[in-house]
């Protein structure tokens, strides 16, 4: 770390209940909980993308290896994309050893964050329940439970009643359209508050030495000679000799500019929020075969969310055909909702791959690396995909829990298969 950007880190307030009383005694205001700078010629590494996954490389980054001469570019605003579009769930349970392994330390990551970044992220572990509404499902979470508990993450495989006891609003009748035969009750999951993890990496990867620069649009990659040199923006050109892609909805244009194809299609993902209301649902609810999922925050909304709409788009709007099937799909589990009104919809973008797992490390461009392709697990991979990008980038290997996250799996044939564990069907 630079002595400037050390004296500068010094200078920040700690949150506590005692700086909070000292700025109430004497007005003093905040400072901003990050800066902005000019943009340098050069730096040591370029991160596009300043999301959850952008940020939390440049902050192990500096906290892991030391590394503090990053810039991290955002076309738009910080957490604006993927990070502040996501349902904030979070969880474990997947398929197969490598996912499971992996969205694990993201959790325990997850679970430590507040204290880590002096930033409380509201993180809430309430348990999370994935409905089975056919033998076939069942048979899939059995699966997925037996996974999971080789890797020491607690699933179970349980019947309707227990389903019931868990979620008494949930309607387990032999009569409903889909009856509930039973589910995988994941314990450890739950949820977060999406906003406050982008600024808890922000603000503590700032005050580690990292530039952030928000509105800085990455219009070409320069590449000779088979090695990255650096970006042009729209602020000027910046030196490089490592530059990840941090991107989610544009990882394949983003990789373009540096001549690398990715096997990456792009669809919206709508979600929507009620009311809020009094607290009555404590676990996050999925039912794959209706396409949603559920949970209610803190305040007391109710967080809804579908499977990927059916075709390739760019497009974050919301659409009437999403509102009207979620709402039927939701009422079909929890007939009680019915009176209650959607306050606003939104959709993100999501990239997925072939076998639904990221794109992780380096590429044939020396000095381009990626973390892409998440589908829709990024935002539950935040932590864990920057402590590694991170971990890749000091090394300049992937640490084991992300190799078998390359890129030339593809080419390799060696998919992963993360498709039935993902929330609903796709
Ligand atoms: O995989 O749990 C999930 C999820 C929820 C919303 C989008 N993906």
């Amino acid at each position: 770390m630079t002595g400037s950007s050390r004296a500068s880190s010094d200078r920040r307030s700690r949150y506590s209940g005692l700086s909070l009383l000292r700025h109430a005694v004497s007005g003093r205001p905040w400072p901003p909980a990050w800066r902005s700078h000019d943009l340098r010629a050069g730096y040591d590494v370029v991160i596009i993308g300043g999301g959850v996954h952008g940020l939390a490389t440049a902050y192990y980054l500096a906290r892991n290896h030391g590394i503090t001469d990053v810039a991290v570019l955002d076309k738009g605003y910080l957490g604006g994309g993927g990070s502040g579009r996501n349902t904030a769930i979070l969880r474990s349970n997947y398929l197969t050893p490598e996912g499971v392994r992996f969205y694990d330390r993201s959790l325990e990551l997850y679970a430590g964050l507040a204290a880590d970044l002096n930033f409380n992220v509201m993180f809430s572990r309430r348990g999370h329940l994935t409905l089975a509404h056919s033998d076939a499902s069942l048979r899939t979470m059995r699966w997925r439970a037996e996974v999971n508990k080789v890797s020491g993450v607690d699933s179970e495989v349980i019947d309707a009643a227990d389903v019931k006891r868990l979620v008494p609003h949930l309607d387990v009748t032999a009569g409903a359209r889909y009856p509930i035969l039973g589910g995988l009750h994941h314990p450890p999951g739950g949820i977060v508050r999406h906003d406050a993890v982008v600024w808890g990496y922000a603000r503590a990867a700032d005050s580690l030495g990292a530039h952030l620069h928000q509105d800085t649009e990455v219009t070409g990659i320069d590449v000779r000679a088979g090695r990255v040199r650096g970006v042009r923006t729209t602020r000027g050109d910046i030196a490089a000799p490592v530059v990840l892609n941090a991107t989610a909805g544009w990882s394949t244009l983003v990789a373009d500019l540096a001549g690398v194809r990715l096997p990456v299609q792009t669809f919206p993902l709508q979600a929507a929020v009620t009311e809020p209301v009094k607290p009555f649902l404590r676990t996050v609810v999925v039912s794959g075969s209706l396409h949603v999922y559920v949970s209610q925050t803190s305040r007391g909304e109710l967080v809804f969310g579908a499977s990927v709409d059916p075709f390739a788009s760019y497009s974050t709007r919301g659409s009437l055909e999403f509102t009207e099937g979620l709402a039927g799909h939701v009422l079909q589990l929890m007939p009680s909702l019915a009176k209650l009104r959607l306050l606003r919809q939104w959709a993100g973008l999501c990239d997925m791959t072939p076998d639904f797992a990221p794109i992780m490390g380096h590429t044939d461009v020396e000095g381009f690396l990626v973390d892409v392709g998440w589908g829709t697990y990024g935002f539950k991979a935040g932590p864990v995909a920057g402590e590694a990008m991170a971990d890749c980038i000091a090394h300049g290997r992937p640490p084991d829990l992300i190799a078998p996250f390359g890129l030339q799996r593809f080419a390799e044939g060696r998919l992963m298969g993360e498709k039935g564990a993902a929330a609903v069907g796709h």
